[in-house]
């Protein structure tokens, strides 16, 4: 499946859950999918998605938080999957985009072929880890995956196919931060 594939089965299936997008063509893909008020774009910061989206989960526990990953940021953050799972929020689905390259800058390869991102996080103490390689898989996994305790993972891996001539995120930084709070309230 293509890269854009995935964020088209997947957003569909939001409801009004916070969600913490990765840098680069992750948010950019979101937003010119389906742009939302719970949608927190980082705008640099790679990496950092998954601890932002661990602090909004340990502040909100009421509230599913889904982080929106790509496979270059986890990789960059790994440590950030051994703390997830110290804290164990048990609302927290974390998702990967795994393209197997660094797409945004370029498709410069990443190491995620011969890692599997999966293994990582259930070894690390994810309740569950799930990878899926086809788009029909998508649904029945986020959605089994929403209905158990977090944290989880889920990877998508797709095949990289972004068109450069996707928008940017229009927002800046600060309202991009303002109506993400004003939608957690
Ligand atoms: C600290 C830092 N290093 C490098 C970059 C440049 N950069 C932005 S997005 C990106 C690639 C992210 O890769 P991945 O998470 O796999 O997402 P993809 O681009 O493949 O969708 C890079 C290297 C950055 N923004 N910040
Ligand atoms: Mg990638």
């Amino acid at each position: 499946m293509k890269g854009t594939e995935a964020f088209q089965e997947l957003l569909p299936l939001l409801g009004d859950e916070p969600v913490v997008h990765a840098n680069g063509f992750i948010c950019r893909e979101s937003f010119s999918i389906k742009d939302r008020e719970e949608n927190f774009y980082m705008i640099g910061s790679m990496g950092l998605a998954s601890s932002i989206g661990l602090g909004v989960a340990l502040c909100k526990p009421d509230r599913k938080v889904i982080v929106l990953d790509g496979d270059g940021n986890v990789l960059m953050s790994m440590g950030t999957l051994a703390m997830i799972s110290a804290e164990a929020p048990n609302n927290l689905v974390h998702v990967v985009i795994d393209n197997e390259v660094y797409e945004s800058t370029g498709k410069q390869r990443s190491i995620s072929n011969a890692v599997p991102l999966e293994q990582v996080a259930k070894s690390a103490g994810y309740r569950q880890a799930v990878r899926v390689d086809k788009k029909e898989e998508i649904k029945p996994a986020f959605e089994k995956l929403m209905n158990s305790e977090g944290p989880v993972f889920l990877l998508i891996k797709v095949e990289p196919c972004f068109d450069p001539k996707t928008g940017r995120v229009t927002h800046t930084p600060e309202e991009i931060t303002e109506r993400f709070m004003k939608s957690l309230r």
